[in-house]
């Protein structure tokens, strides 16, 4: 919260009357926190918590994510709900924030032990959710499998199917380009943001951390536009390849993690580079020291502190977008501002993701499939306007240049706007 609230002085100063609403943000609207009981292959009862955060639902349906890791607690998903409001605002759509998950963790676990654990989620969660209240999506631990599975439930607990989930699969309402879209967006962004300095990705050295599902599609955008991805990690360690990532084996890669499921050190022993083995805490070290042009934090929270970030300034980096969300500290932000990199914050370049979950409740309200062309122009075009108006309103603040003020005063002004207009401060 302070990472916002701290850009947001000259909107206070230019409008005092947003005071009460800075007041008011912070709170969720509603926190949903329930039991859920799943029995594992063996026949031994488990219970997990499960939670929803309505954030803010001023300017639309509360809309975020479920995460399932053992690290989720109500603490992290109010962070993540608070990042949502201002992201879903960004977007330009008509999607209000909230997050959402559980402390389960889903690594080593079999399908049937997967689906169980889904079930009995929505079980809970569908009473609080609908198509024009609540819409969720997938987030780390949370991929096509178990929005299927989620899907599933609500349309039998609900009786109908709507749009009541995105990241659908294609055969039930998803949207092409779904899947793609928080990892292209990322690199759209960082396109943008790399031309204001007239540089871009071609021949560019690339570092991105995790190796999910926006890893692996910040890997594909890169490649498309020319650049040289050299490094994936997962919770275990972190791979670089020095000969880059290319197509053929990113797509081994997308069947080790999406298929296999299994361990991100495999790619060094059947590809023959280097492998790091994590250290305790925090957990994806090294991985920055790497000598690349460009950052792509891709796994999760906290992930550069401020050493990490000095280390890519003295390699010589030039932009660190965020395709997680707050994989930078405050320290490592701080850093790179000091130095003169360019710095994009997650709520504005991963935005990509949750826009084209916004796309597929547009196309889901009206029953209608748009191609995968068109889809990407619109994810496209709106990372465009994302970049530009972050820009334009951090120049109208007088902080040119810095992402992060002009994305969390842009955010907040819309929904502020809306929750003084709607009497609900
Ligand atoms: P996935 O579950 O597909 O992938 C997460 C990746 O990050 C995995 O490689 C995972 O490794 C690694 N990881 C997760 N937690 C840790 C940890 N504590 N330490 C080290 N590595 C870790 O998730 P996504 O790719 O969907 O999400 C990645 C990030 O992007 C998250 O911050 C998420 O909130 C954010 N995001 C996602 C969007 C989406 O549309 N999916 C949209 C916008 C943001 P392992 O498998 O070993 O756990
Ligand atoms: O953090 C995020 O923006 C997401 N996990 C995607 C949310 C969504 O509703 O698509």
């Amino acid at each position: 919260m302070e990472e916002v609230l701290d850009s947001l002085g000259p909107v206070i100063e230019a409008h005092p009357d947003y005071l009460p609403v800075v007041k008011s943000i912070v709170e969720p609207e509603r926190i949903i926190q329930f039991r859920v009981p799943w029995y594992d292959d063996e026949g031994n009862l488990h219970v997990n918590r499960g939670f929803r955060i309505q954030m803010n639902g001023a300017i639309g349906p509360y809309k975020g994510g479920l995460r399932f890791h053992p690290s989720v607690n109500q603490s992290i998903l109010k962070f993540l709900a608070f990042e949502q409001v201002f992201k879903n605002s960004l977007t330009g759509l008509p999607m209000g924030g909230g997050k959402g998950g559980s402390d389960f963790n889903p690594k080593g676990r079999s399908d049937s032990e997967v689906r169980r654990f889904c079930q009995s989620f929505m079980m809970e969660l569908w009473r609080h959710i609908g198509a024009n209240l609540d819409v969720p999506a997938g987030d780390i631990g949370v991929g096509g499998r178990e929005i299927g599975f989620l899907f599933g439930m609500y349309r039998k607990l609900a009786n109908e199917f709507t749009g009541v989930l995105t990241g659908k699969g294609l055969s039930y309402g998803g949207s092409l380009i779904r899947p793609e879209a928080t990892g292209y967006g990322t690199v759209y962004f960082a396109r943008e943001m790399l031309a204001t300095r007239d540089k871009s990705f071609e021949g560019a050295k690339v570092a991105i951390s995790g190796s999910g599902n926006v890893a692996q599609f910040a890997v594909e955008k890169v490649l498309d536009l020319g650049g040289k991805p050299v490094t994936l990690s997962d919770s275990s360690g972190f791979i670089h390849d020095s000969n880059g990532i290319d197509r053929e084996k990113l797509a081994w890669v997308m069947d080790l993690k999406n298929v296999r499921r299994g361990r991100i050190k495999e790619y060094a022993e059947h590809f023959g580079c280097d492998y790091t083995e994590s250290q305790p805490e925090p957990n994806l070290n090294g991985l920055w020291g790497a000598d690349v042009d460009i950052a792509l934090p891709c796994a999760t929270q906290n992930e550069i502190n401020g050493e990490e970030a000095k280390m890519l300034v003295d390699n010589g980096c030039i932009a660190v977008a965020e395709g997680a969300n707050m994989p930078c500290t405050p320290e490592a932000v701080e850093c790179f501002h000091e130095n003169g990199l360019l710095f994009a914050p997650g709520k504005a370049s991963n935005a990509g993701g949750v826009a084209t979950s916004g796309l597929e409740m547009s196309q889901n309200s009206l029953r209608l499939n748009w191609t995968r062309e068109e889809v990407d122009r619109r994810l496209e075009e709106i990372m465009v306007n994302i970049h530009r108006n972050a820009a334009d309103t951090a120049a109208k603040y007088g902080m040119e240049g810095n992402y992060v003020a002009g994305a969390n005063i842009a955010g907040f002004l819309k929904v502020a706007e809306a929750m003084e207009a709607q009497g609900l401060i």
